[in-house]
């Protein structure tokens, strides 16, 4: 393309050879999970991917260069360095005018990955409608990109730190279809499920497959969300998890945490309430994720 974008040799030969591929975003890495468990999680969701005969391509920039299959060294540079800065699509192109280390968002990914026609993509949560955005009008730019782009998403639902009720409605406003796999209801990122019903519920991989072809040919040119729950002996209640939110927001209030802070913060704050047990939560659920994505991918080209 030119010479701010760099496909590693690994990812370029599955675009020429039309191989599956699953895009992988790194803010995850870099400001959602503690070092040495983002590394843990970055290797282990790409292996996840290629066991299942998938190529997964990792996407960050270092040194101001739009990395396509980050390789090891450059993810080991995002987990550690704590000068990375996080790029939605409103920051990207400042990153890589000042040649800085940036950690792409689920907005920025899925916009990259498009560019490149990588269609599917893994996460854990994405970026939602936060609580009281009526306030603060703080809506993540992940709802936008996701009905600007048709990619094909498996994530957990929305974290759970967010609005959940006003995010699920938003989807739908945005054209964003919401299906479930082996699950009824939206889940809640750490918890299994919300009260909101999906779209529909598919229990095949082949059955996603199989509407997400027939969804190629209706030139939809929206994103379709995947909802995988967390694994079940790793899933938290939901009533827990609103105690820890509610302490973490007023702690956020009193240290005047908002905009793009605010998202990592939280996490954290619940991570030390838990004792880590939705640092555990949030491991296997991306990983999950990555697994099921893979498996996707690899169905729907063949
Ligand atoms: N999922 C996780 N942990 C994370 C994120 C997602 O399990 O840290 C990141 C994603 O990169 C997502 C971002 O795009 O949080 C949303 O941030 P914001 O609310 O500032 O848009
Ligand atoms: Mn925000």
């Amino acid at each position: 393309m030119n010479n701010l974008f760099e496909i590693s040799n690994h990812v370029q030969k599955a675009i020429d050879l039309k191989k599956p591929i699953v895009a992988l975003e790194s803010t995850l890495i870099s400001h959602g999970l503690p070092y040495p468990d983002n590394i843990k999680v970055a290797k282990e969701s790409i292996s996840a991917v290629e066991d299942n005969g998938s190529i997964a391509a990792t996407i960050g920039i270092i040194n101001g260069k739009v990395k396509i299959g980050l390789n090891e060294d450059e993810i080991n540079i995002l987990a550690k360095d704590n000068n990375v800065q996080k790029v939605s699509n409103h920051n990207i192109n400042l990153s890589i005018f000042k040649k800085e280390n940036a950690a792409t968002t689920v907005a920025s990914t899925i916009s990259i990955a498009s560019t490149f026609g990588i269609k599917f993509f893994a996460t854990g949560g994405i970026g939602g409608v936060h609580l009281n955005a009526e306030d603060t009008y703080d809506i993540s730019a992940d709802l936008y990109s996701l009905s600007e782009h048709s990619n094909y998403v498996i994530c957990s639902g929305a974290k759970s730190i967010l609005d959940l009720n006003k995010t699920y409605e938003f989807l739908e406003t945005l054209g964003i279809t919401r299906i479930g796999y082996k699950t009824d209801y939206m889940p809640g990122f750490w918890y299994s499920e919300t009260k909101h019903q999906v779209d529909n519920n598919f229990e095949k991989v082949s059955d996603i497959s199989n509407f997400l072809k027939l969804n190629s040919k209706l030139k939809h040119n929206k994103s379709i969300l995947i909802f995988n729950k967390v694994p079940e002996i790793n899933a938290i209640s939901k009533e827990q998890i609103n105690e820890w939110i509610s302490i973490a927001l007023v702690r956020a209030k009193k240290n005047k945490i908002s905009g793009k802070a605010l998202t990592p913060f939280l996490i954290k704050e619940i991570n030390n309430f838990s004792n880590n047990k939705t640092l555990k939560a949030n491991v296997s659920l991306i990983i999950n994720n990555a697994n099921l994505a893979g498996k996707i991918a690899k169905n729907f080209y063949s």
